[in-house]
């Protein structure tokens, strides 16, 4: 297959829409809510050891009541981490509906089908598009400084659990592996965008036409610009990542719903963060 004009137009008019709503400056990060991590800090210390630690530092030699020790801080430290992510997760929703609105063939479809399309991939774009930031050296996704730099433990303090965690890391890893070009990440959160299968999707057909679209240009971007010793698969590769996608998106729906009902203070989700993945007290 040769690339034609139209597709190499496509190609341009993603990569554009991609760069104009992906900063890899990251500097709105600080606009969020700030990121609490109650690793090694002096409070989070005395709140694995309450009572050891009130005795330590006062002259008392009675064990403080329970009710009044560092037992429930401990477990209020639980969802630390959940104002920031769930900040960065909303700033993120809106970059991608920003992206979804530039790809050829969104607008045109009716705004219920848009809705639908975006509630059921935003988490897998997300997870794409964060790939940009993640880094092997240290299996982090490093936004900047320390401070936006997160590790496992710190989406665990936002209520997300190993069985998300550890598969979502690997996936990371494996596209981080694949070294895809620019056009090819921008092409394979297209593909993902415009899945016909998404619960709620009434135009099936024209969703499936812009898909195939999208992924005969990928096919054919692979085939003629992607070095011969590489290419070697990477369409089946990109395709069953996808799969893995649906996966991660199913076990985040169960552990977020968890997190929903767990959060005390439910301010810490915000609207549009309710709007697309659930409010359960609604
Ligand atoms: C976006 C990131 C995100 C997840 C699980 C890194 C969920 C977080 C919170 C998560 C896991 C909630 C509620 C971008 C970058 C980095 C920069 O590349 C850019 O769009 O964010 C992560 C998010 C690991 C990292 C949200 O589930 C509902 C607790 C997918």
């Amino acid at each position: 297959p040769q690339l034609l004009e139209e597709q190499e137009r496509l190609i341009a008019t993603l990569i554009e829409a991609h760069r104009k709503t992906y900063d890899a400056s990251y500097s709105d990060f600080s606009q969020f809510r700030p990121p609490k991590r109650g690793d090694g800090s002096p409070e989070c210390r005395n709140a694995t050891n309450p009572f050891l630690m009130s005795l330590l530092n006062s002259d008392m030699d009675e064990l403080p009541k329970a009710s009044a020790s560092g037992a429930e801080a401990a477990a209020g430290d639980e969802l630390s981490m959940l104002p920031h992510l769930a900040d960065l997760v909303s700033y993120s929703i809106q970059k991608v509906i920003g992206f979804a609105k530039m790809i050829p063939g969104f607008k045109e479809l009716c705004t219920e089908d848009q809705i639908s399309l975006l509630k059921a991939s935003a988490i897998e774009i997300i997870i794409l598009r964060s790939n940009e930031s993640f880094t092997m050296e240290d299996n982090s996704w490093t936004c900047g400084s320390n401070e936006f730099k997160y590790q496992i433990g710190d989406v665990m303090q936002a209520g997300h659990k190993l069985e998300l965690l550890e598969p979502l890391v690997k996936f990371q890893v494996n596209m981080k592996k694949l070294d895809l070009h620019e056009a090819e990440h921008v092409l394979l959160m297209a593909i993902c965008l415009f899945s016909p299968d998404r619960p709620g999707v009434q135009d099936r057909c024209r969703v499936e036409e812009v898909q195939e679209h999208l992924t005969e240009t990928l096919r054919a971007y692979i085939a003629c610009r992607h070095p011969l010793s590489c290419k070697h698969m990477l369409y089946t590769k990109m395709v069953e990542k996808l799969t893995e996608l649906r996966s991660l998106n199913e076990e985040h729906s169960k552990q977020y719903l968890q997190i929903s009902q767990d959060a005390v203070n439910k301010e810490d989700l915000p609207p549009l963060l309710l709007e697309v993945f659930g409010n359960p007290t609604a």
